[in-house]
């Protein structure tokens, strides 16, 4: 059933993306030149659309195109060539390896043949006709220049030249450490009308928002109806090279769609083959709980994976709760740097036109300046009164921020303090614990998002407000607040399964 359900997550996918765009591109999810996990590979360790070969491992959950072993090559090639002319593609892998060095490589590829798994570039063929984009890992030409990323347009004439790291042959490239990350690398590249570009993910999150610009070129000619492939291969030093995912999304312009869509009997003819290869599945799974009765039963275990205790879920929802903290505090921040950047105007505007009114300059003042410059607006008595009121109000926001942040560093302390006596629990993590930390955090999150809102509502208390208190001290409290308590509770946590691992221990 999950794996139906895996399917039909697909096709959901494919028509979000349909709609979603609204620009001139028109994407479509393709399935048959895409993997991904789970049931990346099926039980007889076929991956549907894909065939695979040399060194190279599929499982479940990825494919492992050279083990750390040395002298390996592999590579997993698509079965049809595509048959579309634009395309993109997000390649999520990872190259792990015990070595500070490694070696060599991963390289994508669009060519109009499949390679031998017995090739000498990367685990695939020489004189490619097509695209590599090349993650070439060893510095072969000691120039200090690897790990590297590049693409490398051949004909079917060149020979890859690899004592310079291809680097008179390369189309473009950049330089990126992508091994021994703690997340997944991503590449997503884009062949769009002619133009060729990669982006990378340096692994150092899971966000994807993260995607960096490797480059881009235009006029990139590459034959039509090429297959997609990856590779990788080892030499003395060895990574493993593990392919997690590979999403192949064709392009298409407005014009374009328009040819399609008058071609319903194909797309009939699609979703009949679909369904078909969903029947088969389902009935393969039949005949293998038949054959293997002892089997299901430890496979239904699995599905405990998609459940998870109070505990799990209420360090779930802590690490949600700062993390939109991080993001409140992050807007916080962004907010009054803008308020900060119209005090200093407004400052130097007031204390000049102070200057001006009293005759006694407050700040010294540039000789030669025209006081003429200025503007001659007088300040009254009761101007003054408003700014030492509104700098009041300021004052009193900022205290009560640092009176709740008081508060919850002293009650997770003491929190702290009663879990390490007392919480003798089995569990690993004390629930109370837990509760006390959630209802500090959504406390402080409200508080926080209130003081936003107060000191965006009034643009003006803070630009007046400014030239009797020091405002500089504002962001500098708010930064080291923000740091302060992110690193307290990343502590806390870390602190109270430090204690269950020694309780478990014992
Ligand atoms: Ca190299
Ligand atoms: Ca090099």
């Amino acid at each position: 059933m999950s794996l139906l359900f895996n399917l039909l997550l697909f096709a959901f996918l494919c028509c979000l993306l349909e709609h979603v765009n609204t620009q001139s591109v028109h994407r479509r999810f393709e399935y048959k030149y895409s993997f991904k996990p789970p049931y990346l590979a099926q039980k007889d360790g076929s991956v549907p659309f894909w065939e695979y070969g040399g060194n190279a491992i599929a499982s479940s959950e990825n494919v492992r195109l050279a083990p750390s072993l040395r002298s390996q090559k592999g590579a997993i090639w698509s079965k049809q060539p595509i048959n579309f002319d634009w395309w993109e593609v997000d390649i999520m892998f990872k190259v792990t390896g015990r070595g500070r060095i490694g070696a060599d490589g991963l390289a994508f590829w669009y060519t109009t043949t499949r390679g031998e798994y017995t090739g000498e570039v990367f685990g695939s063929s020489d004189q490619w006709n097509g695209l590599g984009l090349i993650f070439d890992s060893f510095d072969n030409d000691n120039k200090h220049n690897n790990p590297y990323i590049m693409a490398v347009v051949n004909d079917g004439t060149k020979i890859f030249d690899h004592k310079s790291d291809g680097s008179s042959q390369l189309l473009s490239g950049c330089l990126r450490d992508f091994r021994n990350k703690p997340y997944p690398t991503r590449a997503k590249v884009e062949y769009y009308l002619n133009t060729l570009t990669v982006y990378f993910h340096n692994g150092m999150t899971t966000n994807e928002a993260d995607y960096e610009l490797c480059f881009r070129v235009e006029n990139v000619v590459l034959p039509r109806g090429g297959y997609f492939g990856l590779s990788a291969a080892t030499g003395g030093l060895a990574d493993d090279h593990d392919v997690i995912h590979f999403l192949t999304t064709s392009l298409h312009t407005t014009q374009q769609q328009g040819g399609q869509q008058i071609s319903a009997d194909e797309q009939q003819k699609l979703s009949q083959e679909y369904q078909q290869y969903q029947q088969k599945l389902e009935q393969q799974k039949d005949q293998y709980r038949k054959d293997h009765p002892d089997e299901v039963r430890d496979k239904e275990g699995e599905f405990e994976d998609w459940f998870e205790s109070d505990g799990q879920r209420e360090f779930r929802q802590i690490w949600q709760g700062v993390m939109s903290l991080q993001d409140t505090l992050r807007d916080l921040n962004k907010k009054v740097d803008e308020v900060i950047g119209k005090q200093t105007n407004s400052l130097s505007l007031l204390s000049a036109v102070y200057s001006h009114t009293q005759g006694q300059p407050a700040q010294p003042q540039v000789p030669g300046q025209a006081p003429s410059q200025m503007p001659s607006l007088p300040i009254g008595r009761h101007d003054w009164d408003s700014l030492v009121t509104n700098n009041q109000i300021m004052i009193n926001t900022v205290a009560e921020l640092k009176g709740f942040i008081i508060e919850v560093s002293r009650k997770s302390d003491s929190i702290l303090a009663s879990g390490g006596a007392g919480g003798g629990a089995a569990s690993g993590i004390n629930p109370q614990f837990l509760v006390e930390m959630r209802d500090s955090l959504n406390q402080l999150k409200a508080n926080v998002a209130g003081v936003t809102q107060r000191i965006t509502s009034q643009p003006q208390i803070a630009q007046q407000a400014c030239p009797a208190v020091s405002c500089v001290s504002l962001t500098g409290l708010l930064t080291v607040v923000a740091s302060q308590l992110v690193i307290m509770f990343l502590y806390a946590l870390y602190k109270e399964k430090k204690e269950a691992q020694a309780k478990k221990l014992f």
